[in-house]
């Protein structure tokens, strides 16, 4: 991509509304707008990062058994009624009417509808278990929306949702996602951690939060320093097996956040050194709760002797959009962000420090086809503009390499590339340089 013929909206100046870092270089970097409070259109730059994050919910979901399906933003109010929700939401809950006056409302999450959904189509255990999900805009009409997209009004959510006969196979499916989770996590440049949780309004009484240590965060979180250490599990897991010695390893001590906080358990259980009390972001959130809305929406099955019998239902949530935020948290410094490369919107920015110098041109034009060539996405800055503000545009939107092309190195023969993590700079030929970005993007 020519950044003269991108869509890469700038601001020279901290925007005074952004609190915390993500959301002053979110705005910064032209990732965003905002429509109205909470509400945010993703420009080009902040949508690639949103889909690359989406695409890791996808391939991790995928590897664990779930199954794709999309619901709408729009749903009825009768099935809120059933489950008893429909009051229970509040002001939360966007409610609106049609043209017949029917009463509808923009979903803040999925229980009722997949419940429906599930209900009207499976009649025996042995279509038992599975877990299904989407990736679909939610609203919550939050009281404080702030920090731009971690607590947005309209928000993107990954939902899955999981159906089991037993209680023990529900637990399975429970473990599932957490597996899934910290993987998803992981594959972000995050260290997530589990910790126990309150479940709100969706309900049950076992759920983990995924929390991020950032010292922006919303949450207050209490955990044993072990717990951070912990390798999350590789590409090679096997779903099918027991997955309850990770699981074990990942909750076996300390962690909760502070509604689920017990002092006197916390002091007994984790010695001073190890005792750990930050803040943290809430990238996932997963619960089962049995028979919450299966009983009370008629989800029955047939079970292996003919009787019927109330499916076990669990449901795991992602912060699809709020990731974009938390990854800048634990990823930034004072020039601006600094992206994994897994969720990069572009691998490698190319800038030319002299536009109009033929020679300059033609190498930079010779090397932006080469790089593209080797399989390497490239924002090339073609722009006639100071070196000096090319250089911090490209620190700021945070790509994981640069290659810096002006007449003087040409003429030594090479380029300069630059590491944005460490900022570390070298000279060297435009094939070490390909070299070095194709080895770096292949590796895990
Ligand atoms: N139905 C369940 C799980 S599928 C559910 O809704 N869980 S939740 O309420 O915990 O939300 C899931 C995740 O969405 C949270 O962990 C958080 O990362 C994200 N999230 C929740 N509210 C917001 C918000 N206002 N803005 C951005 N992300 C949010």
């Amino acid at each position: 991509m020519r950044l003269s013929r991108y869509f890469l909206p700038l601001l020279r100046d901290d925007p005074k509304e952004a609190e915390i870092a993500s959301h002053r270089l979110m705005l910064r970097a032209g990732m965003i707008r905002q429509s109205s409070a909470g509400i945010y259109s993703w420009l080009p730059l902040g949508f690639k990062v949103l889909s690359k994050i989406e695409q890791i919910v996808h391939e991790e979901q995928d590897r664990a058994g779930a199954l794709e399906l999309l619901m709408p933003t729009i749903q009825p109010a009768e099935i809120w009624k059933e489950s008893g929700r429909y009051e229970v939401y509040g002001k939360e809950m966007l409610r609106i009417a049609d043209r017949h006056e029917r009463e509808m409302l923009y979903g803040p999450t999925n229980e009722e509808l997949i419940t429906a959904i599930f209900r009207d189509a499976v009649k025996s255990y042995k279509d038992l278990p599975r877990i299904l999900y989407h990736i679909q805009w939610k609203f919550r009409d939050e009281i404080r929306p702030r920090f731009g997209v971690m607590r947005g009004r309209e928000f993107l959510m990954k939902d899955s949702y999981s159906f089991d006969l037993t209680v023990e196979d529900a637990r399975k499916s429970y473990n599932k996602m957490f597996v899934a989770y910290l993987r998803t996590f992981a594959r972000m440049g995050l260290k997530s951690v589990p910790m126990v949780a309150e479940t709100g309004p969706i309900g049950g009484n076992l759920s983990h939060e995924f929390i991020i240590l950032a010292e922006t965060g919303e949450s207050e979180v209490y955990c044993h320093r072990d717990l951070i250490e912990l390798d999350p599990p590789g590409a090679d897991i096997d779903y099918a097996s027991d997955l309850s010695p990770i699981v074990d390893a990942f909750t076996g001590k300390y962690a909760a956040t502070s509604e689920k906080h017990d002092a006197v358990r916390f002091d007994r259980e984790v010695p001073a050194p190890d005792r750990l009390t930050a803040r943290g972001i809430e990238v996932g959130h997963i619960f089962f709760f049995g028979t919450k809305y299966s009983e009370s929406m008629g989800c029955k099955v047939q079970g292996p002797g003919g009787e019927l019998v109330t499916v076990q239902m669990g449901s795991y949530g992602v912060g699809v959009s709020r990731l974009v935020g938390a990854i800048i948290e634990a990823s930034h410094d004072e020039a601006g962000i600094i992206w994994p490369k897994s969720v990069a919107p572009f691998d490698v920015a190319l800038i030319n420090v002299k536009v109009g110098d033929s020679g300059t041109d033609r190498a930079c034009e010779d090397i932006f086809a080469k790089l593209q060539a080797a399989g390497l996405s490239v924002l090339y800055d073609d722009r006639d503009d100071r070196a000096g503000a090319k250089f911090a545009a490209m620190d700021l939107i945070g790509l994981p390499w640069q290659i810096i092309v002006g007449p003087k190195s040409i003429a030594a023969g090479e380029v300069e590339l630059k590491e944005r993590a460490t900022g570390a700079r070298h000279s060297l030929t435009f094939e070490s340089a390909l070299n070095r970005l194709v080895t770096a993007a292949s590796e895990p």
